[in-house]
């Protein structure tokens, strides 16, 4: 017998799912456009078992995959599970056997070594897999269409480095996969490594760096043939693990940076500008180069966004100062300053999870999308993290500083959109936007379709699921042409 703990991250709006199955063809509210023909990705965590020791992360949940697959006018659904080293070794144990979020001292002995990886924060089609990410180990490549693991992939021995970050962008211009990966020599490690990989899954560019202190290297950008790196005081120490405290922990004495370096060098002109007292709450929108300037579009707050992981000095968290805004931060390479250059505001919603249209991604852009915080709306659900609170979704036209929100009503939550473009040479903004909208209080959750720069008007389609979904991470759209392929 599973037994959870009663503890938030399993209960209400959190409630597991931990189903794995197939709808041919769901219901659908509205018209769904019969041109749009592709897969929509996304990954929520979902322990498989009940965790060795009470406490644990909700981001320690194994990967939960779930396919929307769009053509002639249906969409089905499938959901399988990311099935890691991890998955197998505790499947077959009938028990966890891999304790805290990223603390290898609290696993089974039997276990030594393994990758502990879950493959829960991202998937993204590429080199014809679909491939689910975890910043702490390798790529799990799985099939595009069964949705079976095939298992952590190192691209035909391309890809020597034990983690693989999970927030590749890919190059509109050259279509490679463009990636950090950060401690891959270990635990707490400082080293971080920017890769590119073809389409075919050859490495061509690889270059290392040192971030300042040991953190967490969740997201960064391209920006013409620059790269981007957001760093925030989430850190860690042996004492942490020793203890088995929450792996990150927040130190206000430590400065933000924001990184840059060329994307073909070897890593050594890599320059960091203090941008205290702002930092970047998580993920990026997107950045871009201007003559020497780069510009970096992210919400930013006063205190990294993420409640549970503390205050290295035990501070509350103050909700307040982790409130966040879209802004750009601005450096001039130019510039002998080790500060960047400014922070202007772009947008007005506070929110999370941005998005764009990937095929801007690096250049200069109009269009980005956000879930929102309109706290002034009432919330009906169970309380629980999240729910209540990301109630929004909100389109940013950041060269006219306008926006416009739609709310989904008091019962429900917003999960991270994705664009979709109209066909592949469509004009930027020119789409659809696709999110997960899920209703707490009748546990069920849907697919909603938005014009992409028409959110005010709700959802064009709303296709049905007899099931509500866990809070997910992040996702991607593929074209039927890559799936076909
Ligand atoms: C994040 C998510 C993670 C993780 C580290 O959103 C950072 C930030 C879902 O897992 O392991
Ligand atoms: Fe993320």
């Amino acid at each position: 017998m599973v037994h959870f703990p009663k503890e938030p991250i399993y209960e209400d709006v959190l409630r597991l799912v931990r189903l794995e199955g197939d709808i041919a063809d769901l219901e659908i509210e509205g018209e769904l456009p019969p041109e749009m023909d592709g897969a929509f990705y996304r990954v929520h965590p979902d322990p498989q078992f009940a965790p060795r020791k009470p406490g644990d992360q909700f981001f320690n949940g194994d990967g939960m995959v779930t396919m929307f697959r769009v053509k002639d006018g249906r969409i089905s659904f499938r959901q399988r599970y990311a099935k890691t080293d991890k998955w197998k070794l505790e499947n077959a144990a009938g028990r966890a056997l891999f304790g805290s979020y990223r603390n290898p001292l609290t696993d089974d002995p039997s276990v030594l070594g393994q990758h502990r990886g879950t493959a829960n924060t991202n998937v993204l089609v590429f080199n014809d897999k679909l491939l689910a990410m975890k910043e702490d180990s390798p790529c799990l490549a799985m099939d595009k269409l069964s949705l079976e693991t095939e298992g952590y992939t190192d691209f035909d021995g391309e890809m020597t480095l034990r983690t693989f970050g999970a927030h590749p962008k890919i190059d509109p211009d050259t279509g490679n996969l463009c990636n950090i990966s950060y401690a891959a020599k270990g635990d707490l490690s400082r080293d971080a490594t920017y890769f590119e990989l073809t389409p075919g899954g050859y490495i061509v560019r690889r270059a290392e760096f040192e971030v300042p202190y040991y953190t967490m290297l969740h997201d960064f950008c391209i920006a013409g043939d620059y790269v981007v790196v957001p760093v925030s005081p989430y850190s860690s120490d042996m004492s942490v693990l020793e203890q088995d405290r929450p792996h990150f922990y927040y130190d206000r004495s430590l400065p933000s940076y924001i990184g840059v370096m060329r994307r073909d060098g070897d890593g050594s002109d890599m320059r960091w500008f203090k941008q205290d007292p702002a930092v970047c709450s998580c993920h990026v929108m997107n950045a871009f180069q201007e003559g020497t300037k780069i510009h970096l579009d992210t919400p930013v707050s006063k205190i990294g966004s993420l409640p549970f992981f503390p205050d290295k000095d035990g501070a509350p968290f103050d909700s307040e100062l982790a409130m966040t805004e879209l802004s750009r931060f601005t450096v001039d390479l130019m510039s002998n300053s080790d500060t960047v250059e400014s922070i202007t505001l772009l947008g007005k919603a506070p929110g999370e999870f941005p998005r764009i249209d990937d095929r801007m991604a690096g250049k200069p852009y109009r269009h980005g999308w956000m879930i929102t915080y309109d706290l002034e709306k009432p919330y009906n659900g169970p309380p629980g993290p999240f729910a209540g609170v990301i109630n929004s979704l909100t389109h940013f036209d950041v060269v006219s500083g306008t926006e416009q929100s739609w709310w989904c009503g008091p019962d429900g939550s917003l999960q991270e959109p994705c664009f979709i473009p109209r066909s592949a040479d469509a004009p930027e903004g020119d789409g659809w936007l696709v999110a997960l909208v899920d209703n707490h209080v009748t546990n069920y959750s849907d697919l909603c379709i938005f014009d992409a720069l028409d959110v005010a008007k709700g959802p064009l389609v709303r296709a049905k699921l007899p099931i509500r979904l866990r809070q997910g991470l992040h996702g991607n759209w593929a074209a039927g042409a890559l799936l076909a392929a």
